[in-house]
């Protein structure tokens, strides 16, 4: 059986990157992630992170590229990370997050991000200093 997927977004805008800070599981909470979740039987990856980034920020985005690379989660579970476009929308924290955060390139060090978050966020900051 194949692995189940969680897409995640590195949002960029302004030359800054978003940070989302988890409320939940107690064990993941506090902890900076780029935002995402599960993606569903019947949808593309792209499909399930426009879904998510609607639901967990009230935004409108537009997946560009795929950052290469997939991470595991936990055994049949792996992360995949897009860069993406804000299209319309201010995000907001409405589920499952408690605070957000635009970083600049030099600025990303400052919150403690997941483990398996940490090479797509390298090669997102990679991307917005070369931008
Ligand atoms: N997850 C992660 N990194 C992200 C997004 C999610 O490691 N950028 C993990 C946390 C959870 C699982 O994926 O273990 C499912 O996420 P959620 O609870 O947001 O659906």
């Amino acid at each position: 059986m194949s692995d189940s997927v969680v897409v995640a977004g590195a949002v960029c805008d302004g030359g800054r990157l978003l940070a989302a800070r988890r409320s939940a599981p107690p064990e993941l909470a506090g902890r900076w992630e780029l935002p995402g979740g599960k993606q569903e039987p019947g949808e593309s990856g792209e499909q399930a992170l426009v879904r998510e980034l609607r639901e967990e920020l009230g935004v409108e985005a537009v997946p560009r590229e795929r950052i290469p690379g997939e991470w595991p989660l936990k055994p049949g579970l792996v992360l995949r990370v897009w860069t993406v476009r804000l299209v319309s929308g201010v995000p907001s924290p409405l589920e499952d997050h408690d605070e957000l955060r635009w970083l600049t390139p030099d600025e990303t060090d400052t919150v403690d991000w997941l483990d398996q978050d940490r090479p797509a966020v390298a090669e997102a900051v990679r991307r917005l200093r070369e931008a």
